[in-house]
């Protein structure tokens, strides 16, 4: 997969270079390739911004450098475009999934306001153009959300993970039950500080063990993501979680308790 990002600030992705990431373009299986947006103005101030028609606080991404930016990227080829802002659709692991299909991914990250609008209407008639938020807070730039994306999507690649299994099995992967979140997780010693690992996943029986995980990845959701739980399908909850779920005290409509 090839990734090309334009920014203002290319030193934000020097993370890039290390982990997972790192190792992934060390091998060839993925080529970033990180642009200053800069180096497309053409005065001696390098001016990248502008104020705002209708008015308003701060200040907006001139289009002519990102359109020179671009064009000089891309050529004539056509990867994906996604431009990260809080006003753009949800990133979510549906999406990481379609993205780490793709071939080319172009990122343009915007800084102040954002990038004038025209960019986005002008590469959309030649380029799929996403504008994606990563979640319900603002930053002061399109840089980090950017990494997060590209972290997402790299550990999915093929040979990118060490274990192709931990990719699938995710948290929030769509399918089966995969709307809850993981329950707690331990590793040895035993006992640390007085905190005892849970006796069951001592016991070596498998079914106890799956039926526990279960049950924490119940009570974890209810308590951290309720509208996960009000989410689920009732029919891909059994007699057990339904039991759980009542003595968590939250209510399935009662047609659905019969099942
Ligand atoms: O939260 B964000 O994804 C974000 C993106 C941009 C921004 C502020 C926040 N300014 C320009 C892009």
């Amino acid at each position: 997969m090839r990734l090309d990002i334009i920014s203002i600030f290319p030193e934000y992705f020097a993370p890039l270079d290390v982990s997972l990431i790192g190792k992934a373009r060390e091998r060839g299986t993925l080529d970033v390739r990180v642009h200053q947006l800069r180096d497309w103005t053409h005065d001696v101030h390098k001016t990248v911004d502008d104020t705002p028609y209708g008015g308003g606080p701060g200040m907006v991404m001139k289009p002519e450098v990102w359109g020179e930016a671009i064009d000089e990227v891309i050529g004539d080829g056509t990867p994906r475009m996604i431009v990260p802002t809080p006003s753009g659709r949800p990133f979510t692991q549906e999406l990481a999934q379609e993205l780490a299909g793709e071939p080319w991914l172009l990122f343009a990250c915007g800084r102040y306001e954002g990038i004038d609008s025209r960019v986005m209407a002008e590469y959309s008639t030649r380029l799929r153009v996403d504008e994606v938020s990563i979640g319900d807070y603002v930053l002061a730039g399109g840089e980090v959300a950017v990494l997060v994306m590209v972290e997402a999507i790299g550990r999915l690649l093929p040979g990118v993970l060490g274990n192709a299994q931990s990719a699938v099995d995710d948290s929030f992967a769509p399918g089966s039950m995969r709307n809850l979140v993981e329950g707690p997780v331990y590793t040895k010693p035993p006992v640390w500080r007085g905190h005892e690992v849970p006796a069951v996943l001592l016991s070596g029986h498998h079914g106890k063990v799956a039926r526990w995980r279960r049950d924490e990845a119940l009570r974890r959701t209810l308590r951290n993501r309720p509208e996960l739980v009000a989410a689920i399908d009732p029919e891909t909850l059994d007699k057990h979680d339904k039991k759980l779920l009542e003595e968590l005290s939250f209510r399935i409509a009662p047609e659905d308790m019969a099942n």
